[in-house]
């Protein structure tokens, strides 16, 4: 039978969700895809991907193919805990390691990465992480804090470093709907991933954005239980006219999965440009003599935290 084309838009752990222009099929995967790697990786077929299809009876059929992939958003290998102090504590005695890669979308055209003014606390290391990952993956990225409404004073002086990045910054209430104009108009026309911790609104903001979005959302909804829940698997979701959106279930600890130098001298710019001038090029911003890091950091203008993101993200680099 003929292959036909068709993009993944729905993922769980056995089954995907193929829209070929005018069907949706419920699909395997073909054996050949997994022979290699193995039918538990989950990174195999993603949400996004363009595939190839042998549809078979009653709505269902057989992913054969996976087309090459324009992006892949993911978390790295390693966890890092850059969380509470006790979190870094337990981290550190038994460091938790992923056995490969975990790709959760891909074929987007841009990233709205979501975290909260509060509840959960905003942890600015994982914002930092987060569009670096987005960065490296050469997307236009917006940054939305959501949960406005439990924000303290402190909040826009948080976000002040943002203004020297290449990102859109985007306050927001996701339950009042304050803040949600613009970040519609935004996304009107294109494939969005929607990326963030566990618990910061990422579902509620879809839902109150497009409160009557596609049928096809009762369809996906089924099979990955999208609600005001923990979102479990990714899922896109057509909003109108070619805009669509990709939800993906939260995490607590992130490590980029793809990283380049120009993202992380983008976001931590003010460590980037005191590395620059240490005496030697290869300067691990330890011991060594001549670093300019360390002396700007014992001077009072760097800040330690960010100073910690950048050895340990170049240093991921060099492995
Ligand atoms: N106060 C307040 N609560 C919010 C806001 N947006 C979402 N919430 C609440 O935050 C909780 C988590 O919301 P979700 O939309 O499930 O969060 P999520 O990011 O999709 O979480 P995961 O699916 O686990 O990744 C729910 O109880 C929401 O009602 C907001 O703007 N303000
Ligand atoms: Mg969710
Ligand atoms: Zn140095």
């Amino acid at each position: 039978m003929d292959r036909i084309a068709g993009r993944v838009i729905a993922a769980t752990s056995d089954e995907y969700l193929v829209d070929t222009g005018g069907e949706l099929l419920r699909c395997t995967l073909r054996g050949t895809l997994w022979q290699d790697r193995g039918k538990e990786d989950a990174s195999l077929v993603v949400v996004g991907d363009e595939v190839r299809v042998e549809p078979g009876p009653a709505g269902q059929g057989a992913i054969e193919e996976v087309l090459p992939r324009r992006n892949a958003l993911g978390r790295g290998r390693e966890f890092q805990a850059y969380g509470g102090k006790g979190a870094r504590q337990r981290r550190s005695r038994h460091a938790v390691r992923r056995r490969s890669d975990q790709v959760i979308a891909a074929n987007v055209d841009q990233a709205l990465l979501v975290f909260a003014a509060a509840q959960p606390r905003l942890n600015l290391s994982q914002v930092d992480q987060l569009i670096i990952a987005s960065l490296s993956e050469d997307l236009p990225t917006i940054l939305c804090v959501n949960k406005l409404d439990l924000a303290e004073d402190d909040l826009h002086e948080s976000l002040k470093p943002y203004e020297l990045v290449p990102v859109e910054v985007r306050t927001a209430c996701a339950i009042t709907g304050l803040g949600l104009d613009a970040i519609r108009e935004r996304l009107h026309g294109r494939t969005t991933v929607v990326w963030g911790p566990s618990g910061v609104g990422k579902s509620t903001l879809i839902n109150t954005l497009w409160p009557h979005v596609d049928l096809k959302v009762g369809h996906v909804s089924a099979m990955t239980g999208m609600g005001t829940h923990t979102t479990r698997s990714a899922a896109m979701f057509r909003t109108g006219d070619d805009t669509w959106v990709v939800d993906t279930p939260g995490w607590r600890h992130f490590t980029p999965r793809s990283l380049s130098r120009d993202a992380i001298d983008a976001v931590l710019r003010d460590v980037a440009k005191q590395a620059a001038r240490c005496r030697f090029s290869d300067c691990r911003h330890d011991q060594e003599p001549g670093c300019a890091v360390r002396g700007a950091l014992e001077e009072g203008r760097l800040d330690v935290r960010r100073v910690n993101l950048y050895r340990e993200l170049t240093g991921m680099l060099e492995r």
